[in-house]
């Protein structure tokens, strides 16, 4: 092997490497809701646990995919609506329409907020409506929701 084929070899190396952590990266769509709505904070590595913003938030299936739930379907009419809007915008419209997508009696909103899933009415808080919406405005309301300034996308 001359040195020139070497140094490929090593670049190539390089390469495989550096697009390995882009392999495990999760979905960009869902890594930007979970920091936006703050299910990122309470586990360090919650991005390898897989029970942090489960694909089944938005999609049918839980390997993510075709397929949308009503939750994910409002995103969806929320990217028609909006045109080029930004993920963490359309996310965020969503949430302060106050709607519920799946038709559990609870808002989308206090879904994420109360960790369960808006787009599955088998999925509720466990906790009285009226209890859970004060909770939630003492912890800031869907404000604490509003996308980053200047980087989601
Ligand atoms: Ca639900």
């Amino acid at each position: 092997m001359d040195r020139v084929t070497a140094r490929l070899g090593a670049a190539l190396a390089g390469l495989v490497l550096l697009s390995a952590p882009a392999a495990l990266a999760l979905p960009k769509y869902r890594l930007q809701a979970a920091q936006q709505l703050g299910h990122d904070r309470d586990d360090p590595l919650w991005q390898l646990s897989g029970r942090v913003m489960p694909c089944v938030t938005c999609h049918l299936r839980p390997q993510g995919g075709e397929g949308w739930n009503a939750f994910g379907e409002s995103l969806r009419a929320g990217f028609r609506q909006h045109p080029g809007a930004k993920f963490g915008d359309v996310l965020y419209s969503v949430l302060t329409a106050e709607a519920d997508a799946d038709g559990d009696s609870y808002p989308d909103a206090l879904e994420f907020y109360a960790r369960t899933l808006p787009g599955d009415p088998n999925s509720r808080p466990q906790r009285p409506l009226a209890d859970l919406q004060a909770e939630f405005e003492r912890a800031g309301g869907l404000k604490q929701y509003a996308p980053p300034k200047g980087t989601a996308r």
